[in-house]
């Protein structure tokens, strides 16, 4: 599984954090890219623009809450292959829109499909599934056989869309398959996710920007694995010979507390914990200052058990395996931020 020279691929949600790395694989196997973009007064480059390649990508306007652009899409791209990565993707933003977020997430994946048959029904189509399916996960690790039980809109929205998606293969003959990944992350993870909000505040503190940050649930465990790793197993999946559906994980899991400490050590910080409940917090023994609180209006309504991956499908029938420790994601993150805050980079 080396070049695909003269493939075509587009990728909707090209403008995130895993369109830019999906983009750069893409790219270095000789595939003509196609990004899907969203109008914006603000063009959002600035992923793209860190790996240097707003320049190799040809750009396509997307929407998906607009059924009529679809095909056109479609049309002007002209792909081999489609990565649908493009959704709502902030699991507390579900709580307060959920019905935007079934109609991108869920629906959005609906008109995606029917474009394909009208236009080609060749094209090979990957969908962008996630752990938040298992959310209440009937047995650890989760393998493709556990049952599904999401429990938040953005998780049911996904799981719409999961199963459109396997519909239209078992109804319609398409080759479409869904990543069920595991958390991932690397430097150009949106701020609001946990593990960015932690490196880039922490930074933001070193650096004197800011007085402290706060966090919501800290027992909260995630399977955290390396956004460029999965990124290689997505395009695995797609170069198969019939469409099908794998877990993307690490197997190990970390809590929120791990991750805060770990992104302190690398930033210069000896945190240590007090307290307990919301009056949790973290103190710095090097200064004494306490540096994360605990605030309430981070808590979910609803919180998922702690979901750990088997990737072994994955493993044996695409030959992938994750390259990068907690440790190694934890400290390429914090780097980032702190170089980023210390340079007066603008964020994104
Ligand atoms: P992300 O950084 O939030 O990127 C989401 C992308 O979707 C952005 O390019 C965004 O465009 C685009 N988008 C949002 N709403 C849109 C709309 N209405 N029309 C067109 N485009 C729209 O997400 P990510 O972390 O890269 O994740 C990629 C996909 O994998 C998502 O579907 C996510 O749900 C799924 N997933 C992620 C993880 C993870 O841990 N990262 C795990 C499992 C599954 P703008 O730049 O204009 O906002
Ligand atoms: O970083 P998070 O917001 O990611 P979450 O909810 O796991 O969702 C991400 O991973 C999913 C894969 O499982 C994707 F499908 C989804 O699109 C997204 O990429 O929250 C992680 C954990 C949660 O338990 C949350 O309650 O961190 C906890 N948390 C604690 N304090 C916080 C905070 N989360 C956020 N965002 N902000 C906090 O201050």
């Amino acid at each position: 599984m080396s070049s695909s020279p003269n493939r075509s691929a587009l990728v909707t949600g090209v403008t995130g954090q895993d369109g830019a790395y999906l983009a750069r694989l893409l790219l270095g196997k000789g595939y003509r890219v196609v990004g899907a973009v969203r109008r914006s007064s603000m063009p959002n480059f600035a992923r793209l623009a860190e790996f240097g390649l707003v320049d190799d990508i040809e750009f396509v306007d997307f929407e998906l809450m607009d059924a009529t652009n679809y095909r056109s899409m479609l049309e002007k791209a002209a792909p081999d292959e489609l990565y649908n990565l493009a959704s709502q993707s902030y699991v507390g933003a579900s709580f307060a829109q959920p019905v935007y977020t079934g109609d991108c997430d869920g629906l959005g994946v609906t008109r995606l499909l029917e474009a394909i048959r009208e236009v080609n029904p060749a094209i090979r189509f990957y969908q962008a599934s996630t752990s938040e399916l298992f959310a209440r996960a009937r047995e650890t690790p989760q393998t493709e056989e556990t049952p599904f039980h999401p429990l938040n809109p953005y998780g049911v929205a996904k799981l719409y869309a999961h199963w459109i998606t396997i519909n239209y293969r078992e109804s319609y003959g398409l080759h479409t398959s869904c990543g069920i990944l595991f958390n991932h992350e690397s430097p150009l993870r949106r701020r609001e996710f946990v593990t960015r909000k932690i490196t880039f505040s922490l930074a933001q503190v070193k650096h004197g920007h800011l007085e402290g940050v706060e966090i919501g649930n800290l027992a909260a465990r995630r399977d955290w694995g390396f956004a460029g790793d999965y990124m290689d197993a997505v395009w695995r999946m797609v170069q198969q010979p019939h469409g099908d559906d794998f877990v993307v994980a690490t197997g190990v899991t970390h809590s929120v507390r791990d991750f805060i400490l770990r992104a302190g050590q690398c930033l210069g910080f000896d945190l240590a914990f007090e307290g307990q409940g919301r009056e949790e917090h973290a103190v710095d023994r090097r200064s004494g200052r306490i540096i994360v609180r605990v605030n309430p209006e981070f808590f979910r309504p609803a919180e998922v058990d702690v979901p750990t991956g088997n990737a072994a499908k994955a493993a044996k029938l695409l030959g992938w395996r994750p390259t990068m420790s907690f440790a190694e994601l934890v400290a390429s993150m914090a780097e980032a931020d702190d170089r980023r805050v210390r340079d007066g980079a603008a964020p994104f």
